[in-house]
């Protein structure tokens, strides 16, 4: 389980920063040199630390980096892209998080190897341990420069303030606070040598090495998180050997085995998007970023993403990740409130992009690439649909768990905020005698402020009717547990919301078996992704909103009705699963990674097993196949696709488990029960 590249290119710096990422849920580590700065954008991501400088973006920190290391042959520094670079290759152990480069150095006379092996350890989640291997064909003088750097990758930093780096011995220390909330960041390097001198908070290392001598230096780092103890009498190979045992008790429960023809590199692809889940997975109470340990994109913050397409994994394969997950969200309410409170509505409205509940999203998320202006865009104030996504993930996680301890210290509590929230937002047609709900944003956002998007609807419908339902089954078991939550709501709440649930508007499909996105969807200009596409001006000019080329058409940026019929199949018969299938496919761009998935399961659904098989690729591939978008004009929006890769795991065993192609022959699915 092995993913090489070899070679070294430049260009492809940043991608493999992200492709090659090893991490253990609290840090993610790029996949980056030890040689490589700011400037390729290094990044030690820390989960769930946020903080914000004026003027700027809040987005998670970076820690300082402590596996910088320079390494000198005759007064020349070696990198992996001087001249004297005979061969490169750079691997990820995706079975065991292990990242190693080997580059060899032509050095006058003879071939000097540099390995260089890390990873996050999944077994003390503080550690981060690096052993580097030096071999000569000759007699050499070289000198090792490694410490921690401070000068670190920031989108939106400088994060910290009164940066202080000390050493004893050997060990390194660097030191810093956020500027927003004062939290302190220790990171400590311990090197397996003592260094010959330490200047400028560098360890300067002489080696002379005989030829077919090896040199090893091990680094143990740790980063603490505001004002966490050390650990100690940490040596790299138990550290490497524990690390192992924790990531083969990991892919015992959470490997897919793919039996058939030439599916190889697919079967590679979704053990590599099961790898990405696997690094992600929180250890302490936060959740997990729409780019994930990958750096700073999105500021950090956590999307729908993690319920509607992360969620299903843990669940199924570590059930106290999931509880985390959902944890999360209910120690968040408060800010749920406050946002509904901020907007005139009661209830909970949860951040569109939350940063431990506070919406991070702004309102102006788009700049006008011919006016250089601002957009406003309505993601934070209209994408109401999160809070039935929060409130489906809390609804299956109990369903599938059986945890009502979870529903009794807040989850049901949270459940009827939703429902508040729904219903009071909600607008009561008295011509037509139903609730809608009206000026919404869909998860097709090139659409903005619609009413009644299918999507919402339903969604809303079904989370706040369940929650009903999970009342009055938990009432006869824990009576005054449940009174007590009521009570806050008044009188009769639960009949309220039953009664508004009964009478809001669910669009039907029509005779042709499709539901309309949303009201006068069907009346948009009927223009496929592909006319759209060659009306642009700018290539990189934004679809949506007000003015942008989809808005008058039917062009979708991703799954909407599709995520629907592939999120409550109950509410559409397999007909009407193909029929939306098929009609929203040529007017759905994949602008977004969460898009392929969907389709990829409503193929399945309806009987299209080849056509998911290439949805799943595409949903399985995206990390591994890179060449996405890494920037926008100045701003950095590439990272890795969680989304995508909780996706293609949802593809292989609820898709491919119920209608698989003819050259996949079996499915194994494994998890925390069997
Ligand atoms: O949550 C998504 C959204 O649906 C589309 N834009 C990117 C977000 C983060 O992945």
């Amino acid at each position: 389980m092995i993913l090489t590249s070899k070679g070294f290119d430049s260009e492809k710096t940043v991608e493999y920063g992200n492709k090659f990422l090893t991490g253990n849920g609290r840090i993610g580590y790029r996949g980056t040199l030890d040689e490589m700065t700011r400037e390729h954008c290094v990044g030690v991501n820390i989960a769930g630390l946020y903080d914000g400088v004026a003027g700027k973006w809040r987005e998670t920190v970076n820690a300082f980096n402590p596996f910088y290391l320079r390494l000198y042959v005759n007064g020349k520094q070696l990198t992996a892209w001087c001249d004297s670079v005979i061969d490169h290759t750079q691997s990820l152990d995706i079975g065991c998080g292990v990242f190693e480069r080997k580059t060899v150095f032509d050095v006058g006379g003879g071939k000097l190897e540099l390995v260089s092996k890390r990873f996050c350890s999944m077994a003390n989640r503080k550690v981060l341990a690096s052993r580097l291997t030096l071999r000569c064909e000759t007699n050499i003088n070289a000198e090792l420069v490694a410490g921690i750097d401070t000068d670190i990758w920031e989108l939106n930093g400088p994060h910290f303030a009164n940066v202080s780096k000390e050493s004893k011995d050997n060990v390194l220390f660097a030191h810093g606070i956020t500027q927003e909330n004062g939290t302190a960041v220790d990171v400590v390097c311990e090197f397996s040598r003592l260094p010959d001198k330490v200047a400028d908070d560098f360890a300067h290392f002489a080696v002379h090495l005989e030829a077919g001598q090896v040199y090893v230096l091990d680094r143990i780092a740790q980063v603490l998180i505001g004002g966490e103890q050390s650990l100690f009498d940490l040596n790299f190979d138990n550290e490497y050997t524990k690390n192992v045992d924790k990531w083969r008790e990991l892919w015992h429960k959470s490997d897919v085995e793919l039996a058939g023809e030439g599916i190889e590199q697919a079967q590679f692809a979704l053990r590599y998007s099961i790898y990405q889940l696997l690094i992600l997975a929180p250890e302490r109470d936060c959740s997990i970023a729409a780019r994930g340990l990958s750096g700073q994109t999105y500021k950090g913050a956590v999307f729908w993403d993690t319920e509607m397409f992360l969620l299903p994994f843990y669940i199924k394969t570590d059930p106290n990740v999931a509880k985390r997950l959902v944890e999360y969200r209910i120690r968040t309410l408060n800010g749920a409130l406050a946002k509904a409170q901020s907007y005139g509505y009661k209830g909970a409205f949860y951040a569109w992009e939350s940063q431990d509940g506070i919406d991070a999203c702004s309102d102006f998320n788009v700049t006008d690439v011919f006016t250089h202006r601002p957009v406003r865009t309505y993601f934070k104030d209209k994408q109401i649909h999160i809070s039935a996504d929060i409130a489906l993930a809390i609804i299956r996680y109990f369903e599938q768990t059986g945890d009502e301890q979870l529903l009794l210290c807040g989850g049901l509590e949270t459940l009827l905020q939703i429902g508040l929230f729904y219903y009071g937002y909600s607008y009561f047609n008295h011509i037509k005698k139903r609730y809608e709900l009206l000026d919404v944003l869909g998860p097709d956002e090139y659409h903005e402020r619609v009413n009644n998007n299918a999507y919402t609807n339903y969604m809303a419908y079904h989370c706040v009717k369940r929650t009903t339902e999970l009342c009055d089954i938990l009432s006869g078991k824990y009576p005054d547990e449940i009174n007590a939550v009521l009570d806050s709501f008044g009188p009769n709440f639960c009949d309220t919301l039953r009664n508004w649930a009964d009478k809001l508007y669910l669009p039907k499909c029509n005779e042709n078996g499709v539901m309309e996105q949303f009201d006068g969807y069907f009346k948009l200009e009927d223009a496929t992704v592909e006319d759209v596409r060659g009306r642009l001006v700018n290539p990189r000019e934004y679809w949506g909103g007000t003015t942008g080329v989809a808005t008058a058409t039917r062009v979708i940026k991703q799954a909407d009705v599709v995520m629907l019929a592939v999120t409550l199949p109950q509410y559409f018969s397999t007909e009407q699963i193909e029929a939306n299938y098929k009609f929203y496919m040529p007017y759905t761009e994949h602008g977004s990674s969460l898009s392929f998935c969907a389709y990829a399961l409503a193929a399945c659904k309806s009987g299209h097993s080849e056509d998911a098989w290439k949805w799943f690729l595409q949903s399985a591939e995206i990390d591994l196949a890179g060449g996405g978008k890494q920037w926008a004009g100045d701003v950095y929006i590439g990272g890795t696709h969680p989304a995508a890769s909780g996706g293609a795991w949802m593809v292989a065993t609820q898709g491919f488990t119920q209608c698989r192609p003819t050259f996949l022959h079996k499915v194994k699915v494994h998890g925390y029960d069997n």
